[in-house]
């Protein structure tokens, strides 16, 4: 398999590299340095038309306008932790409120915005990337130094492997995830209310106005957000379900998974015929419909707008910190995260 890294752009004083990874089917993964960004991934449609199915620009300066966390890692704790705060073994830690008084990705400065030590490992069946950050004891009020190591593989199957791992020495939080924004018509020809989702998901957690979990954990049973036999995303736009409506008209929510790691996510969009298929370990994956994509820019010639992509975020669940029934995110010093994805595309 074959890897092709340029030049990006340059930032305090460094250079950002890009690295483009293409399977022997002509699938492109495109990844920056630069908060390991996925910029671009080439896959083909059912008449073999190979197009870009994320949303991404071709330039630095743009990401850092523009970007609602496209196609970046985000941690050292994905979504929104209430009032910025959170208690550890009796110490209270103060995070940046960076969302309405909350804490939201990581702070003003988390991993979507360093740039990565970079490996490339070439094999005959697959390409990896393999990027290293040590985040600092203190940085953006997280304790503990945490080495974080995210690996991306691409196959020759047309599978794109996102694997995170991360040791502490003190004890911490870690939770972190891929915010790639999809849309699989290609090079954004229309916006994804038309995608059918199917989830194996009975439950989801009740958001307040600020999109913090109640801590209230719902049945998705006779509501827009059961996606267990498919639906289409444009259900939630018409939906009276309070949920819905507070979420900006659509989703952005964390679903419960039933599954792991049997084929538990599917997004499929039935124009051209693409589909990708999600397999985590994560107990969680939040659906973001990308209710709040603002309209001020363009993406590679396509103006922005609302439902232009949407995110499949696999993870933890978010403020777990501060409601005990939820699935932990505390790792203690010396344990080992290790969180685990793979993107599989169809045609
Ligand atoms: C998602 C959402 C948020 C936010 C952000 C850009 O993860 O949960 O509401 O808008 O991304």
């Amino acid at each position: 398999m074959k890897i092709v890294k340029e030049q990006f752009a340059e930032f305090d004083g460094k250079v950002v590299t890009s690295y483009t990874m293409i399977n022997k089917n002509g699938m492109e993964v495109t990844t920056i340095d630069y908060g390991c960004i996925i910029t671009k991934i080439l896959v083909p449609d059912r008449e073999g038309i190979v197009e870009n199915v994320v949303l991404g620009f071709d330039t630095l300066s743009e990401y850092q306008k523009y970007s609602p966390y496209f196609g970046a890692i985000i941690g050292r704790h994905a979504g929104r932790i209430a009032n910025a705060e959170f208690e550890l073994d009796g110490v209270n830690y103060h995070l940046a409120k960076n969302n309405n008084g909350n804490h939201l990705h990581g702070g003003l400065e988390g991993f979507d915005k360093v740039i990565w030590d970079t490996e490339v490992v070439e094999e005959e069946e697959a390409t990896s990337l393999v990027f290293h950050y040590l985040s600092k004891d203190g940085e953006e009020g997280y304790p503990g130094n945490l080495k974080m190591k995210v690996t991306y593989t691409l196959n020759n199957q047309n599978e794109l492997q996102l694997s995170y791992e991360g040791v502490s020495d003190k004890k911490t939080v870690v939770n972190v995830t891929n915010h790639a924004y999809f849309n699989l018509s290609g090079n954004l020809k229309r916006d994804t209310l038309n995608h059918t989702l199917t989830l194996k998901s009975d439950q989801f957690l009740e958001l307040d106005e600020e999109l913090i979990p109640t801590g209230k954990i719902l049945s998705v049973e006779n509501t827009a957000f059961d996606f267990r036999a498919g639906r289409r995303l444009i259900d939630g736009t018409v939906s009276n379900d309070p949920q819905n409506v507070l979420a900006g008209k659509g989703y952005d929510h964390p679903f419960l998974l039933n599954d792991n790691n049997n084929k538990e996510i599917h997004l499929f969009d039935e124009e051209s015929g693409r589909g990708l298929i999600i397999e985590t370990n994560q107990p969680a994956v939040v659906l973001y419909a990308g209710t709040q994509l603002e309209d001020n820019f363009s993406i590679r010639g396509v103006k922005s707008k609302k439902y232009l992509g949407l995110c499949l975020e696999t993870q933890g669940l978010p403020d777990s910190l501060n409601h005990p029934q939820f699935p932990s995110a505390i790792l203690e010093k010396d344990e080992v995260y290790h969180s685990i994805t793979t993107f599989k595309f169809t045609n």
